[in-house]
Parts: C-alpha cells; sequence; structure tokens
C-alpha cells in the first residue's frame, strides 16, 4: 500500500435497504411489515412519511442497477424484505417476492458489481409482531426458515450474506425507546428480543453454512461506537454504556457468551429467563466477516442522578452528553478518529476479518437548476473517514472493504424523507437520480483503490 492506496481487491460498494428505497408494499404479494404499520400510525413519522413510494427502487430496479454500475462500484449492499418473500411470516416463499431480488441480482452481475445481500433490515412481517415479536423466541426460529429459503434461492449467486442489520436499533429503538417500529417500550422486552435476534444470526448462519457451496461467506452487521470519556473517573460509566452498545452482541456472536458485567447492569430489568442452555454455542456459530457500521462516537460521564437513556435498559447512573462539533445534519459528531479506533480494537480483540457496511453522512443537499448537488461537506466526511480506515489497515486490521451509506436518500426511518444520506440525490417530485459531486469523487476513489 503506498501513501493513498488500499490493499489489492478491497471492495468498494454502496448500501440501502429495503424498506427504505422499495416502495410498492403491495406489489407482488407483499405482506406488511411493522415499518409499514409504524409509519401509518400519527405521529411516528417526521412529516407523516412513509415508505408506500419510497424511490421507487422496485420499479426502477434496472435504472438503479445501470446508476450502481456507472458508478464504478465493484459491489452493492442491499437488503431482502422478509414480507415479500414470506408475507405472513411462515410458509414457502412467494414466488413474486424471489422474482424481484433474480432481477436485481442478475442486473449486479451482468454489470460487473458483486451482490452483497442483508436478510433484515428491520422489516419483520407484521404477522409476526402480531404474535409478539422478536422479544419471542419463535421469532428466531421462523428467521432461520426465511434465511434457508433466500439462501436456497439466490446462493448460486450471492456470494456475500448478512443475517442481520444493527440488531441493536431493532431490539433497543424497536422495543425500549420505541422511536422505531413496532414502537414499543418495554426494557425486558428489549433485552429479550436483542438475544433471540442472535438467536435467529446463529440459526440462519448454521442452516445457510449447511447448504453453501465453495465461496460464500456469512456475517452480520452491528452498528458500533467507541465510547469517549473525558475523565479517568467515567471510565465505569464508559464501560457500562460499551457493554450495552457493542460487547451485548460483540462477546456471545464472537466470544461464546455474554460478558458477566453486562448480565450484571441489567440485572433489575430481566431475570435473562429467555437465556437458554445451548444458546451461545448458536450464537457463536463462526462466521467469516463482521460488517461494522460506524457514524459518531458515544460521549458519557457517570451522573449518580441519571436515569439512563431509554434506548438503553440498564443504562441508569451514566449520562449520555452532548455531541461535540462539527455536526451532520442528524446532529451527529463528526469524528473520523473513531473509525480507526474501532476497526483496530475489533481486530485486535475479536481477531475477525471486517467490512465496512455503513458510513456516511446527512446534510441538507440542494438540487441545482443544472441537475448538480455541491455536497463538499459529505466529501470531507467520507474522505476523513476513508482516510482513518486506510490509518486502521495500515496499523494492522484486516478491513476487506467499505460500503457508503447510502447509494441515494432514502426513507431515514423516524425522520421520513427529511434526512440525505446518498451520495444519489433522489428528487422525490419526479423520483429523478441525481449524482451528487460525492458520488463523481467516490466513484474516482472506487475506480482507483487510491484516495485523490
Ligand atoms: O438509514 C440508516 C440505516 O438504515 C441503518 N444505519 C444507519 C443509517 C442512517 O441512520
Amino acid at each position: 500500500m503506498t501513501e493513498r492506496t488500499f490493499p489489492e481487491g478491497f471492495v468498494w460498494g454502496a448500501a440501502t435497504a429495503s424498506y427504505q428505497i422499495e416502495g410498492a408494499v403491495k406489489a407482488g404479494g407483499r405482506g406488511a411489515s411493522i415499518w409499514d404499520t409504524f409509519s401509518h400510525t400519527a405521529g411516528k413519522i417526521v412529516g407523516g412519511d412513509t415508505g408506500d413510494v419510497a424511490t421507487d427502487h422496485y420499479h426502477r430496479v434496472d435504472e438503479d442497477s445501470d446508476l450502481i454500475a456507472s458508478l464504478g462500484l465493484n459491489a452493492y449492499r442491499f437488503s431482502i424484505a422478509w414480507p415479500r418473500i414470506q408475507p405472513d411470516g411462515t410458509g414457502p416463499a412467494n414466488a413474486a417476492g424471489i422474482a424481484f431480488y433474480d432481477r436485481l441480482v442478475d442486473n449486479l452481475l451482468a454489470r460487473g458489481v458483486a451482490p452483497a445481500a442483508t436478510l433484515y433490515h428491520w422489516d419483520l412481517p407484521q404477522a409476526l409482531e402480531d404474535k409478539g415479536g422478536w422479544p419471542e423466541r419463535d421469532t428466531a426460529l421462523r428467521f432461520a426458515q426465511y434465511a434457508a429459503l433466500v439462501h436456497a434461492a439466490l446462493h448460486d449467486r450471492v456470494s456475500m450474506w448478512s443475517t442481520l442489520n444493527e440488531p441493536w436499533c431493532s431490539a433497543f429503538l424497536g422495543y425500549a425507546s420505541g422511536v422505531h417500529a413496532p414502537g414499543r417500550q418495554d426494557p425486558a422486552a428489549s433485552l429479550a428480543a436483542a438475544h433471540h435476534l442472535m438467536l435467529g444470526h446463529g440459526l440462519a448462519t448454521r442452516a445457510m453454512r449447511a447448504d453453501a457451496r465453495d465461496g460464500e461467506t456469512f456475517g452480520i452487521t452491528l452498528n458500533l461506537s467507541p465510547v469517549l470519556v473525558d475523565n479517568d473517573s467515567d471510565r465505569d460509566a464508559a464501560r457500562v454504556m460499551d457493554g450495552l452498545q457493542n460487547r451485548i452482541f460483540l462477546d456471545p456472536i464472537l466470544r461464546g457468551g455474554y460478558a458477566p458485567d453486562v448480565i450484571d447492569v441489567t440485572q433489575g430489568i430481566t431475570d435473562w429467563a429467555f437465556l437458554h442452555d445451548g444458546d451461545e454455542e448458536i450464537i457463536g456459530e463462526p462466521i467469516d466477516w463482521l460488517g461494522v457500521n460506524y457514524y459518531s462516537p458515544m460521549r458519557v460521564a457517570a451522573d449518580a442522578e441519571s436515569e439512563g437513556s431509554p434506548a438503553y435498559p440498564g443504562s441508569a447512573g451514566v449520562a449520555i452528553l452532548e455531541p461535540r462539533g462539527p455536526l451532520t445534519d442528524m446532529q451527529w459528531e463528526v469524528y473520523p478518529q473513531g473509525i480507526a479506533d474501532l476497526l483496530t480494537r475489533l481486530s485486535a480483540e475479536y481477531r475477525v476479518p471486517l467490512f465496512i457496511t455503513e458510513n456516511g453522512a446527512a446534510y441538507p443537499d440542494v438540487l441545482r437548476a443544472d441537475g448538480t448537488v455541491a455536497d463538499a461537506e459529505r466529501v470531507a466526511y467520507l474522505e476523513g473517514h476513508l482516510s482513518a480506515v486506510r490509518d486502521a489497515i495500515e496499523r494492522g486490521a484486516d478491513v476487506r472493504g467499505y460500503f457508503a451509506w447510502s447509494l441515494m436518500d432514502n426513507f431515514e426511518w423516524a425522520h421520513g424523507f427529511a434526512k440525505r444520506f446518498g451520495i444519489v440525490y433522489v428528487d422525490y417530485e419526479t423520483l429523478e437520480r441525481h449524482p451528487k459531486d460525492s458520488a463523481r469523487w467516490y466513484s474516482r476513489v472506487a475506480q482507483t483503490n487510491r484516495l485523490p
């Protein structure tokens, strides 16, 4: 590696998720997901937005495949909508649902782009939520069956598989703080949900690996954050939050079991009866790589008066501090050093090959009359973070690739369409796509395998 280059064979991609871009929520026999229900519930989403149309990717899959190829990316990370494959969350695969992903995968391969499939990016079939959702053990078993169906249909062409995207969000934003679907506020249920998500991951990985051909790889994607403190006296508080954000997933998946301190801080909330003998062995099913989604660090301090954050059951006594500028449009701190520290730590402590499966920033982009978008702040964000990724690789971190979040502007969950993360601008009136300056910059990086 010379000064600005990346290792040979480095994967350069962009990422999206089904509910955020597909739209067409009733097409091809798709069932309802928890996000359909949630987004149609008054007051849950900024502006009353929904994913009913989103960026209409379902109908524009050919055009979008051309777009990806035109950027010179060698990979594309997308997710599969469970309710397209099993409208009620059980039973045989719905042929029309499979056909849509067949088409996407064939399109990508025909254009020289490697498909990277995520099986679950938050759109649980509503029928399974009606039976209790992720806090119920049965949902993990259902997920493994769904995974096996999708894998059987696509694994002759898809090599890179991720089971879950950001189970922290599914469990704790979905069932503890309630700002995401299904919007429940039940801390004990959220911890059960986290466990069952991981159980589902382990069972699905086992099922797919049993039927894998040579060259297939299996992983999971976690949203991880370094936890920063100003004073040594805040180190215990940082350990609590590192446990609740990072290690609650990393340790069972990569070290064979939960860390005792994570179980301890949550004891007053749940008795952990959901943890059965043998579960940790299933969750620890070996993976080939870990997907890391990094956006910003978490700053904390000890605070005896704090009741903790609703999204972190067990965080009483810890205050989450305000982010420090510069901030993105999400009010998230821009801190490229965080990605380098995280990758270095993960490589040293967990010894697993890594992909950055998401990294990027929202800014209030403006489409100019000539169809261009000058998003210099996003270019700076990407350059800062990619440069930090390179530093981490040079220091020994085993990083195999990078996926920018996101290929295009899309439905940003509770923020609706108000936050734009895309390197491609979507005009929500016409649904036209316009590559931003960041897309051109990133395309150059991908094609030359180096920072300009
Ligand atoms: O848009 C989300 C994505 O779905 C999951 N990771 C974080 C992104 C930005 O909030």
